[in-house]
């Protein structure tokens, strides 16, 4: 059968790049996009798209019959700061959306799951560098707490029920075309613009808060590569450890004085400080590299040079 692709959550930071690289990679006509919200963007405008809400298994089930779906890409989530606002709603997001994809699934409905982990499911009690795939963890936010439930959870679908389900731990991702969504990682987004418009930006974190980040091709690159590897290679169901560069506010501003000599950078810690305490500055991702190949692109310098070019060229031109 072909693959027919339902995104949910298509608008989002990652949703927005990766439907348009799985339109251009399986054809317009065999990817539907879906959001709570129709925007008027490239999402909307370049191909399929229907309105969605994640929670409601019965709009995604009939949008499965209607397309013939094979593969759900499940990207629809509140993300770590955005969560600690609303604790209740972030998690019947992120876990009820997941039961929702997992029983189609496991009902025949579906062939295939893609579900964004993330870094965040380790915590204060994890070793914080070079954390390895199998080690303690206990996340002390609601999203992390949503994140490794979900982990778990996929394992037992996969364990019980044979469902087709692949994860990968994202780390903070960085992209110049679209806006990141309530993140702890947020500022290294963030920081590019201002760089641009400013000359000056005052970072949330404070200067040596190192933590593991990713330019967002490569996460594009990772999603579709996971998706794409025979069954056999994906020897972990619940979440993949995945890694391409760590830094700190600091280094980050050094990298983009290189562009920008005079830019100026000073810190002003919030809330966000103590999640990005509780998560690892390194990640050792191993699996992904000999379970499936996955190798990144894209270090703290190249994503530099990459950010600049493109945000001059078609946001700041
Ligand atoms: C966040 O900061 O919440 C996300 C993540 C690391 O999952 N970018």
């Amino acid at each position: 059968m072909d693959t027919k692709i339902l995104i949910i959550g298509a608008c989002g930071q990652i949703g927005t790049e990766l439907t348009k690289t799985l339109r251009a990679t399986y054809g317009v006509e065999n990817v539907i996009a879906s959001d709570i919200r129709k925007l008027n963007n490239d999402v909307v405008n370049d191909g399929i798209f229907e309105v969605v809400n994640a929670l409601d298994y019965n709009q995604i089930e009939h949008l499965i019959e209607q397309y013939n779906i094979t593969d759900v890409y499940l990207m629809a989530a509140l993300l770590s700061a955005t969560a600690e606002k609303n604790p209740a709603f972030a998690w019947d997001l992120n876990m009820n959306s997941l039961f929702h994809v997992l029983n189609l699934a496991k009902a025949g409905k579906i062939q295939k799951i893609f579900w964004p982990s993330s870094i965040a499911v380790f915590g204060p009690t994890t070793p914080r560098h070079n954390t390895p795939q199998y080690t303690i963890m206990e996340p002390t936010t609601v999203y992390g707490i949503s994140k490794q439930c979900g982990e778990r959870w996929c394992e037992y679908y996969y364990a019980q029920y044979g469902v087709d389900v692949r994860s990968i731990r994202y780390p903070g991702l960085i992209s110049w075309s679209t806006e990141a969504g309530g993140g702890t990682t947020d500022y290294a987004v963030d920081i590019y613009h201002k760089a641009i418009t400013e000359g000056t930006f005052t970072s949330f974190l404070g200067k040596n808060s190192e933590l593991p980040m990713m330019y967002m091709d490569d996460a594009i690159k990772a999603t579709i590569e996971i998706m794409q590897a025979p069954k056999e290679n994906i020897k972990i169901r619940s979440s993949y450890n995945l890694a391409a560069m760590s830094f700190t506010p600091k280094q980050i501003g050094e990298e983009i004085k290189k562009h920008y000599p005079n830019f100026t950078l000073d810190y002003e810690p919030d809330f966000r400080q103590k999640i990005a305490d509780s998560w690892p500055a390194s990640i050792d991702d191993t699996s992904a590299r000999e379970d499936w190949g996955w190798k990144n692109d894209y270090d703290l310098e190249n994503m530099t040079v990459e950010m600049f070019k493109n945000l001059k060229k078609h946001i700041y031109n």
